[in-house]
């Protein structure tokens, strides 16, 4: 409520007698626990288990637990890194496809209860839910329902084993803040499938922890772009049509980078790819870590295009992140803090004119407040935003965001730059969603302006523009395609 009044009050300060009331909301809108992963940019995804030491990336469930036995695990180094690469949270493989358990699950023989390392007395969950505490990182869980250990898989018994599994992950290591739920899964000799029980899975995740975002191909809260790779498209709508995504489907990716205009349900996506070829450690890769330019790409590609990102750091044998990564980690924060240190919009002046001709003000869009925003009137769908930073200025990007809490409405926006006496195009997006950065050549201009079309009165934000350094070299893969 009081964001509400601020909104009005600042919306009467800065349109004078013009009136303005809060919009209704336009389709779907987001819950409150998907606005705080809107809220979020940045976050590690960790994938360690057998897999490091058997050096595949499917394990096969019949490794020993001995196999799993770093030398110096240290999650302490975990967290230090995650958090100097300035990533907000970290997402473990509790549990991956070969069944093994980061933790001494009571659900199962095929845990680090078994192994070798620390006498069989350790747990990761517990050491990294402690490490993450410590640095304030958020503490995520993924898990694979596909288990290619235990015994009752391909059974119902094993749906009961798995949420007992969750409550265990759920309720032992505190705060949660998210469950992915891999989509993978294997089909039986016979051809028999695990018939999922998926909404008593979500329901332990409900009911053990109420505020964690719920991650599958399909949702609930969050879904899967599309592809691996770290790109989301220039089409990002955080809306999908009811009944057509269910976890593990496939053939659909295409919709699933771009969701759907109309859909009824608000299920954003987050963008993941590794750091490396592989999602777990194998030696053979220490030299094939990504490219900075090949991040930064992706970086653009997810939180630039109305994504999150969620970047894979395989912990190697030792149990540790390894130099390399580290190395190219610390390369990337180096540049986002270069290119994002200076808003230029900051001391601008802004003013919009709605189709009907009247003159408003548009400073909330670019006083960087997320909870004010600028809207020209009701069923004003096109509508300009003049942006006069006082001088001619170079630039070459611009991050804009919609005030989602309303829905997303922006089908498409446009931005032009004064050239002399006339504005001339210098970028188009589609959609923009909780934020969008567009980068553009280096321009010098002293005035900029963003043209929207909306399929409601669209309501914006936040408005900022950089001067970015330029990339030295391509990233190796730019493209969409998966
Ligand atoms: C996929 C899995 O099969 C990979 O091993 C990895 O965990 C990736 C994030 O999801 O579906």
């Amino acid at each position: 409520m009081r964001y509400i009044k601020i909104c009005l009050l600042l919306t009467l300060i800065t349109i004078g007698c013009v009136s303005n009331k809060h919009p209704e909301s336009y389709g779907a809108v987001p819950t409150e626990r998907q606005m705080l992963w809107h809220s979020m940019k940045y976050h590690a995804f960790i994938h360690f288990g057998p897999n490091a030491f058997t050096d595949i990336e499917w394990g096969h469930g019949d490794e020993s637990p001995d196999i799993f036995n770093p030398t110096e695990l240290d999650c302490r180094q975990w967290a230090k890194v995650i958090k100097d690469a300035d990533m907000e949270g970290a997402i473990i493989t509790a549990k991956h496809h070969d069944g093994f358990c980061l933790w001494p699950s009571a659900y199962s023989t095929h845990t680090v209860r078994e192994s070798r390392w620390r006498g069989g007395k350790g747990d990761v969950l517990q050491e990294l839910s402690e490490a993450c505490r410590e640095f304030g990182l958020k503490f995520g869980i993924y898990v694979s329902p596909w288990d290619r250990n235990h015994p009752t898989y391909f059974t119902e018994e094993y749906n009961t084993v798995f949420m007992n599994m969750l409550e265990e992950v759920l309720t032992n290591y505190g705060e949660v803040y998210y469950v992915f739920f891999d989509g993978a899964f294997s089909v039986g000799p016979d051809g028999k499938r695990q018939d999922y029980d998926w909404e008593g899975f979500f329901e332990v995740v409900r009911r053990c922890q109420p505020n964690a975002v719920i991650f599958s191909d399909a949702g609930p809260d969050i879904r899967w772009i599309g592809n691996e790779r770290g790109y989301a498209a220039e089409t990002n709508w955080c809306t999908v049509k009811k009944g057509l995504f269910y976890p593990g489907i496939g053939g659909v990716n295409d919709q699933l980078q771009t969701g759907h205009e109309d859909g009824e349900l608000w299920i954003p996506a987050e963008v993941n790819t590794s750091i490396r070829p592989g999602w777990f450690y194998h030696k053979q890769e220490d030299n094939q870590v990504k490219s900075l330019s090949r991040l930064i790409d992706n970086w653009y590609h997810s939180v630039g295009m109305n994504g999150n990102f969620l970047l894979n750091i395989p912990p190697d044998t030792r149990g540790l992140i390894h130099e390399n990564d580290i190395h190219r980690l610390m390369e990337l924060k180096t540049y986002l803090d270069e290119a994002f240190s200076l808003n230029l919009a900051i001391n601008a002046s802004a003013h919009a004119a709605q189709t009907r001709g009247k003159l408003f003000s548009a400073k909330k869009a670019i006083d960087n407040n997320p909870k004010t925003y600028w809207a020209p009137d009701e069923n004003v769908l096109e509508a300009s935003i003049e942006l006069d930073f006082g001088m001619p200025i170079e630039m070459n990007a611009l991050l804009i965001q919609e005030y989602i809490t309303l829905g997303q409405r922006v089908k498409s926006f446009s931005i032009e730059a004064l050239d002399k006496d006339k504005f001339k195009h210098i970028a188009a997006g589609v959609t923009i969603g909780n934020r969008r950065i567009v980068k553009f050549d280096t321009i010098t201009t002293q005035k900029l302006k963003i043209n929207i079309s909306a399929k409601a009165n669209p309501l914006i934000s936040n408005i900022e523009v950089y001067r970015v350094p330029e990339l030295t070299k391509d990233p190796t893969i730019n493209d969409n395609k998966f």
